[in-house]
């Protein structure tokens, strides 16, 4: 069977001078999802976009959202990030008292629940989850900041996850946050990958045009994909 392969672009990497200009090229493009990075500064060191920003990227682009929700006690706020049709909200396990009670309360505010795991989380601590999600996000840098170098080992994580989601075929999405570049792309897709988030090492990079990277990213995985199906 063909599988789609999906981008999620990591909205806190854009010219934020030049978003109506960039969410047109997304649109046009059929860019799958906007990855929307929400810290705390208590989670992870840093401040990013929050939800007037949702609103406006939602309400003139209508790109589903991937809300990666990198925050302290997500409970409080699932209710007001789950606004936005056909989107998806993934907590990090760590930051709930009560894991699968938040994500029976994202699915109850209708939207998607997803997971995000961290480095310094193993897969198997959170693998009873799994049969709970729509999505698992595997952080393959620690949470915080973009641009930063890929951490190795979490690539056998992300190897684990899909093969357990494969063999129970619980048809949960696999995504991959964190230096999804150029080079690192083809290892991603082959350790099971179905999104990528695309942030400043690969789509937002300097060397190309915004246009000619999105194209360049969508071969990769458009060729991916078929091979998929050639060899099934
Ligand atoms: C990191 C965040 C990510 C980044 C993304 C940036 O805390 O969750 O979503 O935005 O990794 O991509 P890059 O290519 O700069 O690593
Ligand atoms: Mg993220």
């Amino acid at each position: 069977m063909k599988k789609t392969l999906k981008i999620s672009l990591s909205m806190m990497c854009t010219s934020y001078l030049d978003l109506r200009e960039d969410l047109d090229l997304f649109i046009k493009h059929k860019i799958d999802y906007l990855h929307i990075d929400i810290m705390d500064g208590h989670y992870v060191p840093n401040f990013s976009i929050g939800i007037d920003f949702c609103k406006a990227v939602y309400t003139y682009s209508r790109i589903p959202l991937d809300i990666h929700l990198m925050i302290e006690e997500p409970d409080r706020y699932i209710e007001i990030f789950s606004r936005f049709e056909n989107s998806i909200i993934s907590i990090h396990p760590e930051t709930c008292y009560q894991p699968l009670g938040t994500i029976q309360e994202i699915k109850e505010c209708k939207v998607k629940a997803g997971i995000a795991i961290s480095p310094s989380i193993s897969f198997e601590s959170v693998k009873h989850l799994i049969p709970h999600l729509d999505m698992v996000n595997v952080m393959t840098v620690h949470p915080g900041y973009a641009g930063q170098r890929l951490f190795k080992p979490a690539l056998m994580k992300l190897r684990k996850v899909s093969g357990y989601i494969e063999e129970n075929d619980f048809g949960t999405e696999v995504e991959v946050d964190g230096n999804v570049s150029w080079r690192n792309l083809p290892g991603m897709i082959e350790a099971g990958a179905d999104v990528f988030v695309a942030g400043t090492s690969s789509i937002f990079e300097r060397d190309g045009s915004l246009e000619q990277n999105v194209t360049r990213f969508r071969k990769i995985l458009d060729k991916a994909g078929n091979f998929n199906l050639n060899e099934n």
